[in-house]
Order: C-alpha cells, then structure tokens, then sequence
C-alpha cells in the first residue's frame, strides 16, 4: 500500500493558486482566513483523488455497506484532522512557514461544524474516524442543520445564546451532490388501489421537500481510504410556480417553501431530555427518508435481489432518533418493491440494528399518536400493523400476562414508544458501556430482554486518539512515539509499553514538563478569553461537558464554595493551589442548569477577587466549550471529574479522552469510570461515592431525606444557607433559590435532590482531600499520570468499532491502493 506523497512546492502552488482564484488576492495580501480556505482546497484535492479511489475499490468489490444513522455528528474542525490523516502536517506545515503563516492560526480559523450536542454526536465522530482508519465501507447518515450547537456567551456570568452561522463563509470540505436527490412526503392522506392482485397504498394531498444530500470526506489515517458523511439539505420540491397560484393552491404552495427551509434550520439543543416538538420528528423522518432512498438507489444499481438487502446492507440507528428508518425501510420494500409482509419484517429486522445511549427517563421518545399519524400517515398504518403482530408475540410468549403487552407494546396510552419500536425492528440492541448494559437488561428493558435476550449485547464507548492525541496534544503524542514507536496512532493498546517508563524518574519529570507546557498554552487561553490570571504550577481540576443535573457540576461548585470556608476559617490552611475548570453548554430552557452555570460564575467572581486567600483557589469557566478548544482542555488537565450520580451516564467519553492525555480521574463508579479503573487500577485514581445499585435501591424506595444531612452536618448546611444569604449574591439573595430548594425541597422530600448531591458530599469531599495529599508526592503523581496515559488503550474508537464489525456488521475490510 502506498500512500499519498506530498510536494512541498506543488502544494506551495497550489495554495497560492487558490488564494488568487477564489479573492482575487496574491499570498502576502490574504488574511489567515482567506489562506484557511486556500489550504483547505488544496488539501481537499488530495483527498478527492483517494475519495474517488475508495468508492471505485467498494463497487469493485460489491462490499457490505454500514449506513450510521445519527441527527448528530459532532464533527469539530476538519482541515487539522485531515492533514494528519493524509500524513502531510511537516509538510504543510513547512510549506506555510515559507508563505509566512503559521499552520495553528491558519487551522484556528475554522469554525467547528457543531452539529451535535455532546457526547453522542461526538461518538458519532469518533466512529466515522475509526471506520475510515480501519478501511470499512460506510457511511454517515446526518442533518445539514444551518444552525449548529449554539454560541454560548458569558455575559454578568449568565449564559447567553448566539446563533452559529456556521456555513456563512462557506464550507470547503463538502460537495453538493444534486444527482441524489429525493423527495420526502409528509402529510395528507392514504388510499387504497386494486390493481394486479394487491393493495396499493397511495399518499395524496401530501407537502413534499427535496432532501439534497452534502457529502464529506472522512479520510482514514495514512490508508487512502476516503468515506462519507452524508448530511442532507431541504429544498422546495419544485420553485414556486403559478401553476398552484392558478389551482388555487397558493397556500399549498407557500406552506410546502416554508417546509423546506424550516426543517433543516436548526439542531435541538437537547441532551438527554425529548421535548416532543413536531418539527424536531418531522426532521427525523426527512433525514431517514432520505438515506434509506438513497442507500435502496445504491443497492439496486448493483443487485436484482431485494432479498440480498441484509448481506449488503447494515442500517446503525443512534439512539432512537432515527427509529423511522424501521417502518421506512418496510414502506419501500411493501409499497414500492411489492413484498408480502412477512418478507419484508425478515429483510428489515435482519437490517436495522440500534445502541441505547441513556436510561434517563426524560431523554425516552414517545410521539403523541395524534401528531404521528397527521405527520406520516403511510408509516403510521405500518407502525400500527409492527404494533399488532408485536403483540400477539407478546400474548404468544406470555400467555394471560397483560402486564407485559403494558409494558413492552409499540403503541400505548395514545403514544408511539420509539425505543420499542426499535428494539421489536432490530436484530441488535446494545449499550454503550458493561454497566449501563446490564442496567438495561436488568431493569430498563428487563421485559425486551427476558423475550429476545440474544438481539442485546454491550459495545463499550471508544475515542479516536488521532484526533484526542495526535492532534490535540502534540507534545505528548511526539514523547510517546519517542518511547515506544507510533504504532499506538493505529493500534493504541500499543501504548502499554509505556507502563515500563512509569518509574522511570527522568521520564516521569519529561512528562510533568509536557504536561506544564500544556498548563501554559491553556492558561494563555483562559488569560485571552475570560482575563483571569490561573498558575500553571496550581491543579488543573477540570470538568467540561453538558451541563445537566444528573452529572454534578452542582456538587463540584459547592464542594469548592465548602473548601472556600475552610480557607476564610483558616487563612494558613494547608492545601496544594488549585484551579477548578468548568465548561459546560446548558439547554436553552434548562432553567436549573442555567442557573448552576450562574452560580459558577458567582462563586468565580468572589473567589478570583478575594486577596486573603492568596490565590489558593481559582475558579474559571470556559466559555462557549467545544470540540476545539475541549482538545487543548484535555492536553492541560490534572484531574478529570466523572462524578455523575452511579447509573445515570451510560458511559460519558470525556472521560476516556482525560485518561489518554494523563489526568487522573475523580469519579463515581458509573458508566465507562468502571471499565477505566478496571484498566488503570483503583489505586491510579480517586473513586468515591454511591454505587449504581446503592443508587437504584434508594430510588426503588422513593429515595432518601436530604434534611437529615442538612441538620446534621454543619458544614454542608452552611454551604447550602450561602445560597440563599446573598454570600454569593449581595444585591438578590433569592438569586440561588430554585438551587437550594432543588437540594432541600422542604414540601416533597422524594422530589428532593434526586441526584444524591448531599449524600455523595463527605465521600466527594474526603476523595478530594486524597487529591491534594496526592499531588505533594509529584514523582508518585507523575506515575500515576503515565499509568494512566499508558493503560488507555481499552478506549479507542478502534477497538469500539472492530468489536460492532464482529458482532453486528460483519463487514470486510477494503485496501485502496492509489498505484493503479
Ligand atoms: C449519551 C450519554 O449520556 C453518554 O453517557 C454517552 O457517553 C453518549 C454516547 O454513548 O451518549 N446519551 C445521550 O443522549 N447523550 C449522551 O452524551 N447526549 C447527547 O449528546 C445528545
């Protein structure tokens, strides 16, 4: 296999070339932005060739074909991750040097496509990135939403939303494809036609869009292998014409244009909660409809036998957002290729596969039948005859039990259950970390599990290292490969061989320096952004994700308002200088976790501001918390928090990015925590709190009295009156109410700090102690440190997907070879 060859003086050309073609401007007068768009196609013809390549060697060899269906792709910038995969950054970042840039400000002028929430789309591309690296066929299957994740601005340390108008310059890694086009229909009615001996089911009076699809490279690393996202635009079906003004149809017409450009508008900035927005299905089924068409287009081009659908076609469904695929699938092979029922539930359940990603029971979708039906009235018929026979299988299986029909039916007290819909059209369901699996068959889905226990299995969580590493934390990366070789860039569990350097002295002070580099870079970052002063020399503690009741950052926050009394007691105190990191996007209408990102800022303000405390303690939120600037966060911290309440997040991915960049994690044993102290050993980091099924236990008995704690101990009560004595809010003391009652709902104690704050709080508190006592001990700290580096290897995307290829998609694996 060869790979690409980079031409420093070609590629010099090149950039210049576009820089004159696309703004008329010669090299020494383009902005660094103008430049990013020069380099970006420069580097997008390399790709292209190798893009072509790939899908020649695919229909060559008629693969088996992985269709990822996901509303989120989380992609973070391109043009850096593209040129390590090409392998070319010495080079182009040479070639730059004698244009007079600098390749990381040309590469900081991207705006990240943000088209994900959080960990979910994330995964979704950390996925693409290992399927690529790995050389199988598939593709992404996406929204080309106009507005991503929203801008999250910091203003009076309130959280305020800005557009991101992400496509406004133009984005140079997408082609669109005009030729892949295809309606989608919503609304209007069905009839029925006799003709040659069956039923014919027709949709009239319907509005109708035209989803065109965008294409993306994703580019596997050093491989040649180029595959696709693709992500899928709306278009009025036809130009407004006078033909409907003459019919009479005007508003038809209107209502459908209006269609179009609402439905791709903008991503639902949701985690882990379903708000039931008509809109937001209508995106679903657009997006679904769309790629199912185009992969039946694809599969009949080159096959006769519809039958042969499950050997060449695998449809993924993350999460239960693109459930629709399953009825979908089914109209086309009923209504459109003429199959009897039963050949068509065989052909679609051998094709459709789905990964729960949450038990949370707000994030359940259950779509009013009401708005189903009038939305998709064809696949609401087929929905409701999955429904039927599904539970006749039930009653078959269970004689007399109609708690299991209650319990497991697809359609019930008025609502469509999409996580039903999508266990009964799968022939795989899988979480995304051992305990969460086990959680769900042994309680979320216990019923669907006792029925069909082979469909479920576990497939934990990875991370790609090319971009969380190799990109993101150059320094490491290049000290690890000085160590070891690069073989960890293609094959991580490679990594291990660091482990023999763990108590090496030199190395442990080579590592703490990189890691100080790091510091730097993130606090000339924090200086820039939020013009706060931190010590590099202080402990990073960071927690950076969603910002949501069930992962704590309320615990952190108070834990660190509780470590601030300490100090005001006790100026002298004893403790290791310390900056708690935050970053965190809150829902727009999560009024809770709105205010906890206020009640961040608050504590930072007094805190930052205090002189007596001689700046033992630093608070700093990071504004507006992305994929780009989440790769130098990683890079520059000590401590990762993972403190979700046990059993709430399924697996969380942060963390495993944490663990590959050398922090040590502080967290509860829930989700993929599990698994990486399993790798890197309990003594490696700092475990505290309930347990999952302590957790469960309580839940299962309506919970526990939190004012038990507040009377009792007199340090957590404090803490908890500061929220409600104006300590962190002079000019309104009510300010933290809705905190505090959250915590001590002195009305309903079951609605009453569901998240275990209080009751984690000494375990939390005592586990941070062991932080600071650890940290003194820096050669034992800096083992640690590598340890944990050294034992990732579990983690990667790599191994995440090697494991879906064996268990569930049975796809083989594609060399292009770029000779020929
Ligand atoms: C999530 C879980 O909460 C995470 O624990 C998990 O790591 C990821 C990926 O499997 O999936 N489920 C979920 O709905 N979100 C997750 O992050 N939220 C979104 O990103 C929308």
């Amino acid at each position: 296999m060869s790979s690409y060859q980079f031409n420093k003086e070609q590629f010099k050309q090149e950039v210049c070339a576009n820089v004159k073609n696309l703004f008329r401007k010669t090299i020494s007068e383009a902005t660094p932005k103008q430049v990013f768009q020069a380099v970006s196609y420069a580097v997008k013809d390399v790709i292209i060739d190798e893009w072509i390549a790939t899908h020649k060697e695919y229909e060559k060899q008629d693969v088996k074909t992985l269709y990822y269906m996901s509303m989120e792709f989380l992609m973070g910038r391109a043009l850096g991750n593209n040129i390590i995969n090409i392998r070319s950054r010495d080079g182009i970042r040479e070639a730059l040097d004698e244009l007079g840039f600098d390749l990381n400000v040309i590469e900081d002028q991207e705006r990240d496509p943000a088209l994900g929430n959080g960990g979910l789309g994330r995964l979704a591309a950390c996925f693409l990135d290992s399927l690529a690296t790995l050389g199988y066929p598939a593709y992404g299957c996406g929204i080309r939403y106009k507005y991503g994740m929203f801008k999250q601005k910091i203003q009076d340390g309130y959280q305020i939303e800005a557009p991101d108008d992400w496509l406004r310059d133009g984005y140079p890694f997408e082609i669109r494809r005009d030729e892949y086009a295809f309606e989608v229909k919503f609304g209007g009615y069905v009839r029925t036609e006799w003709r040659d001996g069956r039923n014919h089911f027709i949709q009239d009076g319907y509005q109708s869009v035209r989803a065109v699809p965008y294409d993306m490279p994703i580019v596997g690393y050093g491989n040649n292998v180029v595959n696709t996202l693709m992500i899928w635009d709306a278009e009025p079906i036809n130009t407004f014409n006078l033909d409907s003004f003459d019919k009479g149809d005007y508003r038809n017409a209107v209502e459908q244009e209006n269609l179009a450009k609402n439905i791709v508008e903008v991503l639902y900035p949701n985690d882990n909660h379903y708000a039931g927005k008509e809109l937001r299905l209508k995106q679903q089924y657009f997006f679904i409809s769309a790629s199912v068409q185009r992969a039946i287009k694809k599969f009949k081009s080159l096959h006769d036998d519809i039958h042969m659908l499950p050997e060449k076609v695998v449809f993924q469904m993350n999460d239960t957002h693109p459930t629709v695929a399953v009825p979908e699938l089914m109209r086309i092979l009923l209504d459109e290729e003429g199959l009897e029922w039963d050949d068509a539930w065989d052909i679609t359940t051998r094709t459709c596969a789905y990964t729960n990603h949450t038990i949370m029971a707000e994030a359940l979708e259950k779509w009013p039948l009401e708005l189903f039906s009038r939305l998709l009235p064809r696949i609401y018929q087929i929905v409701e005859e999955i429904n039927r026979r599904f539970v006749e299988q039930i009653r078959r299986t269970y004689p007399g039990d109609e708690n299991k029909v209650r319990s497991m039916a697809i359609i019930y007290d008025g609502q469509v259950k999409m996580a039903h819909l999508a266990i009964a059209g799968s022939f795989s369901v899988n979480g995304v970390a051992e305990l969460h699996t086990e959680i769900l068959k042994k309680k979320v889905l216990k019923d669907f599990y006792e029925m069909t226990p082979e469909k479920f299995n576990n497939k934990t969580n990875g991370i790609t290292q090319r971009r969380f590493l190799l990109h993101g934390n150059e320094l490491l990366a290049n000290w690890v490969t000085d160590k070891i070789g690069d073989e960890w860039i293609t094959d991580l569990p490679h990594i291990k061989k660091l482990a023999i350097y763990a108590d090496d002295e030199k190395c442990q002070q080579e590592f703490m320096n990189i890691k100080y580099q790091n510091k730097i870079r993130l606090a000339k970052y924090i200086k820039e952004h939020n013009g706060i002063d931190v010590d590099p020399r202080s402990i990073f503690d960071v927690q950076v994700k969603r910002l949501h009741e069930y992962k704590r950052q309320l615990l952190n926050i108070l834990h660190v308002m509780y470590l601030y009394n300490q100090l005001k007691d006790n100026p002298e105190m004893d403790m290791v200088p310390r900056t708690f990191i935050f970053g965190a996007k809150a829902a727009a209408g999560y009024k809770i976790a709105k205010l906890t990102i206020k009640l961040i800022n608050s504590v930072a303000d007094v805190i930052n501001n205090d002189k007596s405390i001689k700046g033992k303690i630093k608070v700093v939120f990071i504004e507006d918390y992305r994929v780009s600037n989440a790769e130098w966060i990683f890079a520059a911290a000590d401590v990762s928090e993972q403190i979700s309440t046990a059993s709430k997040e399924a697996s969380g991915t942060g963390n495993m990015k944490f663990m590959l960049n050398g922090a040590l994690t502080l967290g509860t044993m829930d989700g993929a925590n599990v698994e990486i102290v399993e790798e890197v050993g309990k003594e490696n980091a700092f475990i505290f709190g309930m347990s999952s099924d302590e957790v469960i236990n309580y839940e299962t008995n309506g919970g526990y009295n939190p004012m038990d704690i507040f009377n009792n101990d007199q340090d957590i009560r404090r803490v908890l009156m500061q929220l409600i004595n104006g300590y962190y809010a002079p000019n309104n003391t009510e300010l933290f109410r809705d905190l505090y009652n959250s915590l001590l709902n002195t009305l309903s104690t079951s609605k009453a700090d569901t998240y275990f704050n209080l009751k984690d709080f000494r375990s939390y508190a005592e586990a941070q102690k062991r932080v600071d006592a650890a940290y003194r001990d820096e050669k034992w700290w800096a083992k640690a440190a590598i340890m944990n580096v050294a034992c990732s290897g579990k983690f990667t995307s790599d191994r995440t997907i090697q494991q879906y290829v064996d268990d569930i998609w049975h796809l083989d694996k594609v060399t292009v070879d770029m000779d020929e």
